[in-house]
């Protein structure tokens, strides 16, 4: 059966690691992926990435159907390459491991993703808007990189600092 798994939140250092290719499509990797559904559902999140529950592998699964005005459909990206993109789109980002802060990033408006799906077939994919914006930021999670990472130097440093703090009071 699925469970839910703890979520990992900022400044875990494994949340700052560059994750590990998938090699092997196996019934535990399944498992991990029902896992992350669930656990990502539950937390009323739109995307969740492996390292965010300590499994230092390259995959994520989205579902945006908790955002207005957007379809309720499970994507998982295994071993994911962003290519052709184009475009740019400022959006108010959140993250599961950064509970309770959101700050607007800049990222592509259209991206082509190149990946695999659970069964390690090959697969393409052409995104655009909060899909986009989606994939960018789960995929940032598999080489270590945070939203907070994308504020500008200024902003990234003053909030880095009060994110630390509020988890030592
Ligand atoms: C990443 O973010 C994302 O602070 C997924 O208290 C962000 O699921 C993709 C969440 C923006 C596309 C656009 C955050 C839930 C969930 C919180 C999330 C919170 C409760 C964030
Ligand atoms: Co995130």
């Amino acid at each position: 059966m699925s469970k839910v798994l703890d979520i990992l939140t900022f400044p875990d250092e494994r949340l700052t690691q560059i994750s590990a290719e998938v090699e092997v499509f196996d019934k535990p990797l399944h498992a991990l992926l029902d896992d992350m559904a669930v656990t990502m559902y539950r937390s009323k999140g739109i995307g969740l990435a492996a390292p965010q529950v300590g499994k230092l592998v390259r995959l994520f699964v989205i579902d945006l159907g908790h955002t207005e005005g957007e379809e309720q459909k499970l994507y998982e990206f295994i071993n994911p390459k962003i290519s052709h993109t184009s475009g740019k789109i400022k959006y108010e980002e959140g993250c599961l491991s950064v509970p309770g802060y959101t700050e607007e990033v800049v990222r592509k408006a259209n991206i082509q993703v190149d990946y695999q799906d659970r069964n390690g077939k090959a697969q393409t994919l052409e995104a655009h808007d909060l899909l986009a914006v989606a994939i960018q930021h789960e995929n940032d999670h598999l080489d270590g990189i945070l939203f907070l990472d994308r504020l500008s130097p200024l902003k990234r440093k003053i909030v880095k600092k009060r994110l630390a703090k509020a988890v030592t009071l």
